[in-house]
Formats: structure tokens, C-alpha cells, sequence
């Protein structure tokens, strides 16, 4: 039986939804945004393509223009736009994301990371990985709010999830060798543990799905010849966080305050010295 915490007066999310989080590592939230929310988000980032090209990152070769990204080799994403737009922000600490991010963490949460992959017909997949491998966030780990703007299912590159992995440690590679499940390769988890059985969710536009920052997850290439994939992601940290990766600072709560408390882990972490997180 899960208690709302005192506070927590809405009916945000279900006592089911809550148990699912916790007994499979993520659950599927409906409406957090309201619709209009939804359109103005779609629109907003259609927009950003031409206006702020040159944010567009590409983890393997620094930042580019949206145009210069092939998506069949590389995500086609924005990294960070809250940092470049008040509009995202808002959308990053949207009070109900937050409420309910309260009730799945046990602490109030910190914003780290935003992302939106664009996923256009024919891009590729994103591999097998825990988000956590990259942002070291430590005591607790970290959590995603990932909030469906094109309905997301088995054609256009659904994420697929391992249920139960969010209470494994952090998979460290073992091999160079460069695993590829389903051939969708760019995976810290080398070699692939055949008990894991990633499953696909499909979230309908407009719907948010929250997992744990150790569950194991990546996503299918879009087969489709004319349906995107676009979604906006919040990474996010506990408020009793001592740590995060570099990449991640400034950490804003959703004051908008900068956090600057926060330590940089310098190595030493699960996967040994050296590793210091990641952008991911
Ligand atoms: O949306 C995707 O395809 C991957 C997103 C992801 O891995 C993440 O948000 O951690």
C-alpha cells in the first residue's frame, strides 16, 4: 500500500502507477502537461532548428548545426535548451512533473539535464544504458521524466526498458568489444546480460514516462518513412544529492535557484578512477 505524502493533493499519479515505478523502475503519467502545453512545446523546438542550430550537440564531435547532423549515425537532439530559453525551464519544472517527481523520489528534485530528440524518419536507435552510468549522481540516483510530443511505439523508436534493472548497480564495461542488442550499439553494458529482457513501452503524445536513473534502457531506430519521434526529457537528481557529473552544472531546483553545493565526482565512482560521467 503506497501513502501521498501529506502534502501531495493532487491526483497526479495513482497509487498503482506509484507501485509500478518502484516494483519495475518506471511508470506512464498522463496529461502532466495540458494539450496546449504539448502544441506550444512542438512548435517551440520546430522553431529552435533554425534559430539556434548551433546548439545542437552531437556527443561525439562537439556541438554543430542541426542541419550537419546525419541521424542515421548520430541522436539529433537539443542538449540543454533550458539553458537558452525561460520557456523550456518552465517546461523542465512544470509543477505537476514536479509533484510527482516528489512523490516518486522522497525529496523535493533537482533539475540537471534537458534533451529533445527530434528522431526523424530513418534515424537510428539509441543503445542499452542507465542513465545514472553518466550523471553520477550519488547518495540517490537520478530520474527521467521523458513527456511523448509524436505518440512513441514500435514503428517510430519506442524506448525499451528492462523491467526490475533500476535495482542493479551500475553496469561498468567489461570488454571494448562494442555491444550491439538489436544492433543498436553506443551501449556502457558490454557484454549485454542475457537475464535482462528489455520490453517496449509505448506512450501516447502528451504522456510522460518516469524511470529510475539505474534501469536499464535505450531506444529502437524509427522505421517509419514519415513519423518523428520527438520528446522532451528532464533528467533530474534528489534534493539530498551530494554529486553530479560535471556536465551537469548548473543544477537549478525548481526555484530556479543554481544549486552550487553540489560536488563534481573527480573519479573513484562505480566503474573505478578515471570515470568521471558523461554527457549521454
Ligand atoms: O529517447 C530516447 O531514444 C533515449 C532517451 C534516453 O535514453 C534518456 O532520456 O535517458
Amino acid at each position: 500500500m503506497v501513502n501521498f505524502p501529506d502534502n501531495f493533493t493532487k491526483t497526479d499519479i495513482t497509487p498503482d502507477q506509484i507501485e509500478q515505478f518502484h516494483r519495475d523502475g518506471y511508470c506512464v503519467v498522463d496529461q502532466l502537461f495540458h494539450p496546449s502545453e504539448i502544441d506550444e512545446i512542438e512548435a517551440f523546438f520546430e522553431d529552435y532548428k533554425s534559430q539556434k542550430g548551433e546548439l545542437f550537440d552531437s556527443q561525439y564531435e562537439g556541438f554543430k548545426n542541426f542541419q550537419d547532423i546525419d541521424p542515421t549515425k548520430t541522436q539529433l537532439r537539443a542538449m540543454h535548451p533550458h539553458r537558452y530559453s525561460q520557456r523550456v525551464t518552465d517546461w523542465f519544472f512544470n509543477s505537476k512533473v514536479v509533484s510527482v517527481l516528489e512523490t516518486l523520489l522522497g525529496t523535493p528534485p533537482l533539475g540537471a539535464q534537458t534533451m529533445y530528440y527530434y528522431k526523424p524518419p530513418g534515424a537510428k536507435g539509441q543503445g542499452m544504458h542507465q542513465d545514472n552510468f553518466y550523471l553520477l549522481a550519488a547518495p540517490a540516483t537520478c530520474i527521467a521524466a521523458w513527456t511523448a510530443i509524436d505518440t512513441a511505439d514500435l514503428d517510430n523508436g519506442c524506448l525499451y526498458v528492462a523491467p526490475g534493472s533500476h535495482r542493479k548497480d551500475i553496469y561498468c564495461p567489461s570488454s571494448n568489444k562494442v555491444e550491439t542488442w538489436f544492433e543498436y550499439g553506443d551501449s556502457h553494458i558490454n557484454p549485454f546480460p542475457r537475464e535482462l529482457k528489455p520490453i517496449p513501452v509505448i506512450v501516447p503524445r502528451g504522456s510522460t514516462m518516469f524511470f529510475g536513473g539505474n534501469l536499464v534502457h535505450g531506444s529502437g531506430p524509427n522505421r517509419t518513412k514519415d513519423r518523428s519521434r520527438r520528446t522532451f526529457i528532464g533528467h533530474y537528481i534528489s534534493e539530498s544529492s551530494d554529486q553530479v557529473a560535471r556536465f551537469y552544472h548548473p543544477v537549478l531546483n525548481p526555484r530556479r535557484e543554481v544549486v552550487s553545493r553540489l560536488q563534481i565526482p573527480e573519479g573513484g565512482g562505480p566503474c573505478g578512477d578515471g570515470w568521471t560521467g558523461a554527457v549521454h
